[in-house]
């Protein structure tokens, strides 16, 4: 133990998770995770983080994009179903990503509402968290909701969440993730270098797993996909937060460790470790 509220992050942690799959399983036992983002110029936001669901055990993957012109099915992972955003939310979730790339539009904004409203199971990353950051009427449905949310932010997101700079976040992280799981009233995952995981009781963990090969576009995306399919999985918020971070960090290692990384390591690298990973676990 760090102090008495303050742990490293170990598999211990979450392993009471960790189920084999039982024999007469089907796809529906594991969940339809959603992706919401993917708005013009960062479609692959949303495709990283629904690959990130799929491969982590989701039955199915639904995405919603926001760029109308975008594409209706990833040749490179057709297993991914892609749906008018509209639509999205008919498609039987049972948790939600709600953020890669998806902008700050009125649109967005109104699809996150449509979010929050819900009692899905949510993950709040990226423009998500920049729209709450603005918009205080949904700030407030999300910190009075009462079905479970994780939010995701980097320093900067959480700058904005908080109304301060990156420099005030990083000088006391923990601090930082505290007031944001207490205001939200939800687990806070402060993502980079040393990721700190906050629960609204007070009790944080630090992450030791990840390197800087992971200081490259996408990488988030990723952790958000993971995160949300565990949710569908029917982990526990605070579980499925811990496992995500762990597992997103320890594939990163391993990929370093064999050389791949970690110059040019790759978000979809990513993927396919912590699959591997996963399994082992
Ligand atoms: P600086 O200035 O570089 O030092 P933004 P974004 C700071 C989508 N994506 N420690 C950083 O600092 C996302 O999903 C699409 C310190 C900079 O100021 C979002 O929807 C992709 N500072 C959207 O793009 C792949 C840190 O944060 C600022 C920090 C915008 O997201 C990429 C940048 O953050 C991307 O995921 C740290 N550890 N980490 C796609 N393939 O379609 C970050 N900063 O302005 O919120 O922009 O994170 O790129
Ligand atoms: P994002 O900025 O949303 O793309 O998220 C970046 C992801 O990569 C987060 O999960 C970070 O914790 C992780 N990451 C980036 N840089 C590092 C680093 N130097 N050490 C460990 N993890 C990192
Ligand atoms: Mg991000």
């Amino acid at each position: 133990a760090i102090s008495a509220d303050g742990h490293v992050v170990s598999r211990g942690d979450f392993s009471a998770w960790l189920q084999p799959r039982r024999h007469n399983s089907h796809k529906g036992s594991f969940g339809s995770t959603g992706i919401l983002g993917g708005a013009p110029s960062m479609t692959g936001a949303a495709l990283l983080a629904g690959r990130a669901a799929l491969k982590l055990g989701a039955g199915r993957v639904y995405l919603g994009l926001l760029d109308p012109a975008g594409p209706s099915v990833d040749a490179n992972q057709p297993e991914l179903m892609l749906r008018p955003v509209a639509t999205l939310f008919d498609a039987g979730l049972q948790a939600l990503a709600c953020g890669p790339g998806l902008g700050q539009s009125d649109e967005a904004v109104r699809h996150l509402e449509q979010a929050l409203v819900s009692a899905l199971p949510l993950v709040l990353d990226a423009d998500a968290l920049n729209i709450l950051a603005v918009d205080g009427r949904l700030a407030g449905i999300l910190s009075s909701r009462s079905a479970p949310a994780v939010l995701t932010p980097h320093p900067a997101e959480a700058a904005r969440l908080l109304g301060s700079t990156v420099a005030d976040v990083q000088a006391d992280r923990i601090a930082a993730a505290g007031a944001l799981a207490r205001r939200y009233a939800c687990p806070v995952a402060l993502k980079g270098c040393g990721t700190v995981i906050a629960a609204v009781d007070g009790r944080w963990w630090i992450n030791t797993t990840g390197n800087p090969g992971m200081a490259t576009a996408g990488m988030g995306d990723v952790l958000s996909g993971f995160t949300a399919t565990l949710l569908a999985q029917q982990w526990p918020a605070k579980a499925a937060l811990l496992a995500a971070v762990h597992l997103h960090g320890a594939a990163a290692d391993r990929l370093v460790a064999a050389g791949i990384g970690p110059a040019g390591l790759t978000a979809g690298e990513v993927i396919d470790a912590a699959r591997l990973l996963f399994n082992e676990w």
